[in-house]
């Protein structure tokens, strides 16, 4: 499959800049540009990406979406002076054009399509372009809200007119409604346009009753469009992850999408003036990570809004960071979605459940609009000087933090001779071990009567654990003849090494003896068989009946493993693959490529030696080579959601990411 990263830019997009005095639209300025580039040079990431050169978007290539006379007025204010600007800007609602306006908006344009053909051609795997003016606001005969072209719109346009796709997702995190959007593909179901915005209660700017939950699409669009409303700013990591979890995930899983383009505005992150959120920059990484698995991989990100030069610069960073590959900074802050964004969350489910199999089995809840005793928000004032500096100092220690310096080599393994052969040439194999390291973990254990093939592998396997836990290498893998004795060793290894939160998750029946009592081991035992065993908040049996015609597990993936794990914030995930696997080797691989966004991408998978297959899918995964993929969707057996939605029930006090609903937990 296509690797590598594309990074379209082009510095002739700083000339477009406001020359009067207009407070709705100063803060679209040209150094929200020079300042992403700026950070992306600081972090040495330039030299990492595929560099795309950008072109000007043709007249035809603009009128895909727009019409003649529209394009005709934007070209005719290149010769315009300052007072005819100001005139034509004034037709529109929060624009502003400038002579250079057209020359840019043409660049921004043929800089997304350059991007969507480096991908689709498979030049790259992904990419992202950094451009202005945004589009997303941009209408068929106007421009508004700072934009003029719809760059993404046109690029869903040409991607299915050139590349002949019949399923495009466009996600748009940007924290305005991108109703120009919307209004291009109300009633096409080949495009889902996802959006979430401020919107309290429509008392936010565009102020229109189609971006709130119940605008679902027009004709066969019906169920194309999902509109999540914020109805309080101060929105942060958790209830974005909720939002994705609960609706996004499921919604775009099912639809299957043949490329995914992002409407990537970061006025949604911490300190902007326009937005008043609260995400900090990893969000961003965490949203682009589970994007990244779906059309293979095809995923564009192109620049929206973001107005906190500090902010958007470290945002886009951690966007480019993720496209890459780079292991992720752990979410943070308290998961805990919180009320409003639930309610939210729960309408926008209800009003889709028409429409999506994913959403089949949901209680006909109740639409809410009731307005509940809200949480307070963070009181942040809206051009608050000295909110943005401090938003400044805060992102200053914040990225510090969170940003560990890079292993040189991502994958380790501990396969024995015969499954060398079967990994990437880029995983690394320890070799030349030192017992002596592992003997207060061994002694712990009756290996006396071990054969010295099965005894190897368990020491090298705890070789490429001490190599994760060092941080020398990213991921691992190890084989292994007793994946439960494996497994239990491996915890206990990590509990001496004081690792604080270990998260394992076993697939397939396995005779697990583990004894737990505190915060430092959380277990998911995904099995056929019933266990007897009472569920705890650390130790949570989850009964999934085999099913080969649909051979699916997105309810159990999003609805309860993700959130669970996002909530419990692990320091290291260990994954066992056992025998009778009651998942497809797909799930399995997508599960472990979706749980790379915990514990700093730190994962240690170990299987069964007989499951070679698996084993080296899960290989490809770790290293990066791999997205997994889906055919023929359907729905998930009854008696499997019925399980979840019980687990889900029984949890949501202890790990607040389940939480999807207004009903008010204590
Ligand atoms: C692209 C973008 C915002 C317009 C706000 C007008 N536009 N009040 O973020
Ligand atoms: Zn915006």
């Amino acid at each position: 499959m296509a690797a590598g990263t594309a990074l379209v830019y082009d510095g002739e997009m700083i000339n477009h800049k406001l020359l009067w005095e207009d407070p709705t639209c100063e803060v679209e300025v040209p150094e929200r540009l020079s300042c992403c580039y700026g950070r992306l040079q600081h972090y040495n990431l330039i030299e990492r990406c595929i560099l795309v050169s950008a072109r000007e978007g043709t007249e035809s290539e603009i009128m895909l979406i727009h019409s003649m006379d529209y394009v005709e007025v934007v070209k005719s204010t290149e010769k315009m002076e300052k007072e005819e600007l100001q005139k034509v800007s004034a037709e529109y609602d929060a624009v502003y054009f400038h002579p250079t306006t057209y020359r840019c908006a043409k660049v921004a344009v043929g800089a997304t399509l350059q991007l969507v053909d480096a991908v689709m051609s498979g030049k790259t795997r992904n990419g992202l372009t950094l451009i202005r003016p945004p589009g997303h606001h941009s209408q068929r005969n106007a421009a508004n809200g700072f934009c003029i072209f719809n760059n993404v719109a046109i690029a869903a346009k040409y991607a299915q007119r050139k590349y002949g796709l019949q399923r495009i997702l466009i996600v748009d995190w940007d924290i305005h409604h991108g109703q120009g959007i919307q209004y291009a593909f109300d009633d096409d179901p080949s495009v889902l346009y996802f959006s979430w915005h401020r919107f309290e209660h429509q008392n936010f700017w565009p102020w229109l009753s189609e971006s709130n939950y119940d605008a679902v699409g027009q004709g066969k669009g019906k169920g194309f469009t999902i509109n999540v409303p914020w109805n309080l700013v101060g929105m942060g990591n958790s209830d974005y992850l909720a939002a994705f979890l609960h609706v996004l995930l499921p919604i775009a899983f099912e639809f299957d999408p043949e490329l995914v383009l992002i409407s990537a505005g970061y006025d949604s992150g911490i300190g902007d003036p326009e937005g008043q959120m609260k995400a900090t920059p990893e969000c961003f990484s965490h949203l682009t990570h589970f994007l990244m698995n779906l059309a293979n991989g095809k995923l564009c990100a192109v620049l929206e809004g973001g107005y906190h030069l500090r902010s958007l610069s470290e945002s886009v960073c951690m966007t480019l960071k993720a496209l890459l590959g780079d292991p992720l900074s752990p979410l943070s802050g308290e998961m805990m979605p919180c009320l409003s964004a639930r309610e939210s969350i729960q309408n926008v489910r209800a009003a889709h459940k028409p429409y999506w199999k994913c959403l089949t089995y949901e209680e006909k809840a109740e639409l809410t609009q009731t307005n509940v005793e809200l949480l307070s928000p963070q009181e942040v004032g809206k051009g608050d000087v000295n909110e943005v500096i401090k938003t400044d100092r805060f992102l200053e220690t914040h990225m510090k933090s969170i940003l560990s310096l890079k292993p040189p080599i991502k994958t380790a393994a501990a396969v024995g001779e015969s499954g060398a052969y079967l990994l990437p040439p880029t995983v690394h194999i320890p070799k030349g071990l030192d017992m002596k390291e592992f003997k207060t973990t061994i002694s712990a254990f009756d290996v006396k009567n071990m054969k010295e093939e099965a005894l190897n592998l368990l020491l090298n396997m705890l070789a490429v654990l001490n190599k994760i836990i060092k941080k020398e290498v990213i991921n691992g893998l190890a084989v292994s003849s007793t994946p439960s004795l494996s497994s239990a060793i491996a915890i206990a290894h990590c509990q001496n090494l004081k690792v604080q939160k270990v998260l394992c998750v076993f697939v397939g029946d396995m005779d697990m003896k583990i004894e737990l009592d505190d915060d430092k081991v959380l277990l998911i035992n995904i099995c056929a068989k019933h266990f007897e065993q009472v569920n705890t908040k650390h130790n949570i049996s989850l009964n999934w009946k085999e099913d080969p015609k649909t051979n699916n597990f997105f309810s159990a993936t999003f609805g309860f493993i993700l959130p669970v794990a996002y909530s419990y914030q692990p320091n290291l995930t260990i994954v066992i693959v056992g025998p009778n696997q009651n998942l497809g080797k797909n799930r399995i691989s997508l599960l472990i490529s979706l749980l790379q966004g915990l514990a700093e991408s730190q994962i240690l998978a170990v299987i069964q030696d007989t499951e070679e297959k698996i084993m080296q899918d899960i290989a490809n995964i770790l290293t990066g080579d791999f997205i997994p993929n889906f055919e023929n969707f359907a729905p998930d057996l009854q008696e499997n959601v019925e399980v979840i939605k019980e687990l889900r029930a029984q949890f949501q006090q202890e790990w607040k990411l389940l939480q999807c609903s207004a009903k008010n937990f204590k």
